[in-house]
């Protein structure tokens, strides 16, 4: 498969005052586009380039490919957090069958909270999760280009917690950016669409 760099769901400027349009510029059009860039040239003549994006991701962990686990998984990773945004997000309205998931869980406040704090504990870069694993929603995090789908579970929520993500806005307080983020920006639609 040849990755690509999708058009943003939204305009530059759609996330102000939570992300300015010079954050997005610079992750989208910069570190999103060198991710597809670097993992074309690392999946070129291999075989990964017959899987999907999520066997890819699996499989490349395994074998303990460093190229392809960063830059494949950071496209991954990247397709659905332009996606897990939107104008007007976040607020604890949640679609039904995403609310009974957080339900057992614990119920929204302490989910926020667990989420919050695996962004806040994710030492260097790296990204907080919610994701699915036999049935049961899981706080997770994981460092670099990882994602859920290498720890055989599903990922429904990734926030970014790399600096490039939050540094132009919010400078070191990574802590304000994810409250920020999650309580303005999540798209929950997304969010449920990834249940399966
Ligand atoms: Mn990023």
């Amino acid at each position: 498969m040849t990755l690509k760099l999708p058009d943003l769901p939204y305009a530059y400027d759609a996330l102000q005052p939570f992300m300015s349009a010079e954050t997005l510029e610079f992750h989208h059009d910069k570190h999103h586009l060198a991710y597809v860039d670097n993992g074309n040239k690392a999946l070129a003549g291999t075989k990964y380039e017959n899987m999907s994006l999520e066997e890819i991701c699996a499989s490349a962990f395994a074998d303990k490919n460093a190229p392809i686990i960063n830059n494949v998984g950071q496209h991954w990773n990247h397709l659905h957090f332009w996606q897990w945004m939107k104008k007007g997000g976040g607020g604890k309205k949640l679609p039904g069958k995403l609310q009974t998931l957080v339900d057992e869980a614990g119920g929204f406040d302490k989910v926020r909270n667990d989420f919050i704090e695996a962004g806040k504990g994710q030492f260097g870069s790296g990204w907080a999760w919610l994701a699915i694993k036999n049935g049961k929603l899981e706080v997770q995090k994981t460092p670099n280009g990882e994602n859920p789908l290498m720890h055989g579970s599903t990922p429904i929520l990734g926030c970014d917690v790399w600096e490039h993500s939050y540094y132009i806005d919010y400078r070191n307080a990574r802590p304000k950016y994810l409250e920020a983020w999650f309580d303005n920006l999540v798209n929950w639609e997304h969010v449920e669409s990834l249940m399966g």
